[in-house]
């Protein structure tokens, strides 16, 4: 423990995520989950995070997808489905939001923001889709900045919301610069859980953690290494799958990071914090989680 209000992560707090199941279980039985993600030339955010969701336990992951670069997922990723959304010029546009709110109806979790661009008409779906969701969400990155002119939005938004900022995109959203972020990291997190009443993960060499009600966790794995586009989309594909699994946004935000930084710092032990990049941290989950279970 670090002082009287800060808990540092350990495996003994991520066993108890996994709850046994029958040898007869199904895929429905390890959650549903609805990625929406990527755009032109950010397609790479998308297929991370949806293969992280996938590897991290998800029953089934379906990943929404600006239209006119479909034939560029179904090429990229197998077992992940595909749902086609209308876009403009390759980027999610707002005509997207009926067919998008429908389908979040039939899953557990939703995760919104990878590799989404910040077009303005992409913003408005963003936006419009995450005040009408029903579903627990996971925002990240765009699906994070599409809020920074518009924090009372997300702030009267009800339900379970876990948001993954690092210090550029909690910026934007407290209406601040990265530098003041950085500075009062602690203090940062605490005050965007309240303000949010959400569970805020605020990225970066030792990740802080904190939900309205509970101390902030400091997770003790990764490595600098890890400072390297598409870390963050593995992550977030991995929160949302754990929060398909077991429902708790703590919980579920906690491992994804302490297990995420795991599987990097096994990355790094095969080949080196130098030439690290984000598909290690993927292709080494499967390593993480035998360690671990
Ligand atoms: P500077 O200039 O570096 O000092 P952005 P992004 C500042 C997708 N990706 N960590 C930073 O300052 C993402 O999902 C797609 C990070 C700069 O001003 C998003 O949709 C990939 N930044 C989109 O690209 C792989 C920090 O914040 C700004 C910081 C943009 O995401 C890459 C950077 O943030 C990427 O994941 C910190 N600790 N502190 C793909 N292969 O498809 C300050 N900053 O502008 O939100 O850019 O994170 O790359
Ligand atoms: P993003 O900026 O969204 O790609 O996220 C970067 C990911 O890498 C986050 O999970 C960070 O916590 C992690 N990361 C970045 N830099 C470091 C670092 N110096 N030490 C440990 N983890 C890091
Ligand atoms: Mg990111």
């Amino acid at each position: 423990e670090i002082g009287p209000e800060g808990i540092l992560l350990n495996e003994d707090f991520i066993k108890d995520l996994f709850i046994p199941y029958p040898p007869n279980v199904h895929k429905g039985f390890f959650g549903k989950v609805f990625i929406i993600a990527g755009s032109k030339g950010l397609t790479g955010a998308a297929a991370l995070c949806a293969l992280a969701a996938q590897r991290s336990g998800a029953g089934l992951v379906t990943l929404g997808v600006p239209e006119s670069l479909t034939a560029v997922f179904e090429v990229k990723l197998t077992e992940v489905m595909k749902m086609p959304l209308p876009d403009h010029g390759g980027c999610i546009s707002l005509e997207a939001l009926d067919r998008a709110l429908e389908f979040s109806q039939k899953v557990d979790v939703v995760a919104v923001g990878p590799g989404l661009s910040t077009n303005e008409n992409t913003k408005k779906f963003i936006r419009e889709f995450v005040i009408n969701c029903k579903k627990p969400l996971v925002l990240d990155a765009d699906g994070i900045n599409a809020f920074q002119k518009h924090p009372d939005l997300l702030r009267g938004k009800e339900g379970d919301i876990i948001i993954t900022p690092h210090s550029g995109e909690l910026a934007r959203l407290l209406n601040t610069v990265p530098l003041e972020i950085e500075e009062n990291r602690w203090q940062k997190v605490v005050e965007a859980a309240d303000e949010f009443n959400c569970t805020v993960v605020l990225k970066g060499a030792r990740t802080l953690i904190k939900s309205p009600s509970s101390p902030v966790y400091i997770n003790p794995t990764g490595n600098p290494g890890m400072a390297t586009g598409g870390s963050g989309d593995v992550l977030t594909g991995m929160i949302a799958a754990f929060l398909a699994r077991n429902r708790e946004p703590l919980k579920a935000a906690c491992a994804g990071v302490y297990i995420h930084g795991l599987a990097g710092d096994i990355a790094r032990e095969k080949k080196g914090e130098f030439s690290l990049i984000a598909g290690d941290i993927l292709d080494n989950l499967p390593e993480a989680f035998k360690r671990i279970f």
